[in-house]
């Protein structure tokens, strides 16, 4: 992997992990002398062979990107109804819900998970609801049971937005088998990338078959086009990324335990700061969420700004809330009364740098601020 930074060097919130440049070049001269450079190739099937290993499941359709890959699973469903949804997320989520042709209705989040709140979703099922589309934020687990259930109970589809959530695992068993189909992301800024890229984990063969096909105009062969599908193809050299990467990602998420790990001791008891994602096996500390709370010296944008003096660039993930976006507060479900929770945490949120060769001094640096934010 790469060398770290130096120390004067502007520290952002992640900074992706790329293999060792001589590990690429032999998928490279494969695709060059193959000559077969998308649609399919030789590359994406054996990434999506040796990804479904790697996470321990057994259909996947890998895609450009986890955007479209949303908006390929609601079109799966044919779902253009209403689809309860985080407001306290990336824009994507309710985006894809709109570019499927559906309209979100959003419910308010638990303060522990910070995904969707099974009770709140159950009270905004009207006879237009669809589908779920629920959010493991940073990782953290939603209340998986407890959204299965209304989901049962209501007749409704329940899909994971599952962009953060690579290897994330729950008594051994991968988060992203949870639900009717799990959408990840290989985004630069995530957790495991292929520069960009995304996933779609399905139940079964034929289902993985239909998502590539609707990932594929809905061609199923040269004279036979069955959907109105879209392009949501990843190429070779994407796939070749990806395969590089993946024998590197358990040292990964090793060492970004260990980055959260120093986080933990060195904000332990700083009055007023709570750290949000709890050390957990099976976690894998893609964001470090802190909550700057009133006894702090700072409110969550003065420390925000105080880091970005020492050109540390924190990010306030997910301020403001998707509800209170443009295209979306008109919306009845985006009254602020109504969403407490998620208000409380987009108000108070802050990420802070991680990523696996985040160095220690850096690190240490960003802790003594925080620690001594004013002087
Ligand atoms: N659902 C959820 C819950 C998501 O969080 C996302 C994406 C999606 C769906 C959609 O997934 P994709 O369609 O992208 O597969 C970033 C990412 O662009 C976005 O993918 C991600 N979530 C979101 C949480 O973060 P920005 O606008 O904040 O990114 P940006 O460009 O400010 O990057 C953040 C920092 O990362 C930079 O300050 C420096 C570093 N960086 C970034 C890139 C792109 C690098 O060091 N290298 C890079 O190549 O949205």
């Amino acid at each position: 992997m790469t060398d770290s930074p130096a120390v004067d060097s502007p520290i952002y919130v992640t900074r992706p992990i790329l293999p060792p440049l001589a590990e690429v070049m032999p998928y490279l001269e494969q695709i060059w002398s193959s000559r077969i450079l998308s649609n399919g190739g030789p590359m994406l099937k054996r990434f999506e062979a040796e990804l479904a290993a790697w996470m321990g499941v057994e259909h996947l359709s890998i895609q450009c990107n986890a955007s479209i890959s949303l908006v390929v699973a609601l079109r799966h469903y044919g779902i253009t109804g209403e689809v309860i949804t985080s407001p306290f997320s990336f824009v994507a989520t309710s985006h894809a819900i709109r570019w499927a042709g559906a309209e979100p209705v959003f419910a308010d989040i638990q303060a522990g998970s910070m995904g969707l709140d099974p009770a709140a979703v159950e009270a905004r099922i009207t006879p237009r609801t669809q589908a779920i589309m629920a959010v493991h934020c940073y990782g953290i687990p939603c209340d998986t049971e407890g959204l299965a259930d209304v989901a049962r109970r209501h007749g409704l589809r329940l899909i994971y937005d599952a962009a953060h959530a690579f290897g994330v695992r729950v008594d051994g068993k991968p988060l992203v088998a949870e639900g009717d189909l799990s959408v990840l992301s290989f985004h630069a800024t995530k957790v495991f990338n292929s520069f960009e890229g995304g996933a779609i984990v399905a139940p079964d063969l034929e289902t993985k078959l239909a998502l590539d096909r609707m990932g594929n105009y809905g061609i199923v062969d040269e004279l036979t086009v069955t959907e109105t599908g879209l392009n949501a193809k990843i190429s070779e050299l994407h796939a070749a990324m990806g395969l590089a990467l993946l024998p590197h990602m358990d040292d990964a998420l090793a060492a970004r335990a260990a980055v959260a790990a120093r986080y933990r001791e060195g904000l332990a008891g700083v009055a007023g700061l709570d750290c949000l994602c709890p050390a957990r096996d099976g976690h894998n500390s893609y964001a470090f969420p802190i909550r700057v709370g009133a006894d702090y010296p700072l409110d969550r944008d003065g420390l925000y700004d105080r880091l970005r003096q020492d050109q540390i660039f924190a990010r306030r993930y997910f301020y403001p809330l998707i509800s209170d976006m443009p295209m979306y507060r008109d919306l009845a479900s985006a009254a602020p009364q109504d969403l407490p929770v998620a208000r409380d945490v987009a108000d108070h949120i802050l990420c802070l740098p991680i990523y696996p060769d985040l160095d220690p001094a850096d690190q240490a640096r960003i802790i003594g601020i925080i620690q001594r934010p004013v002087a």
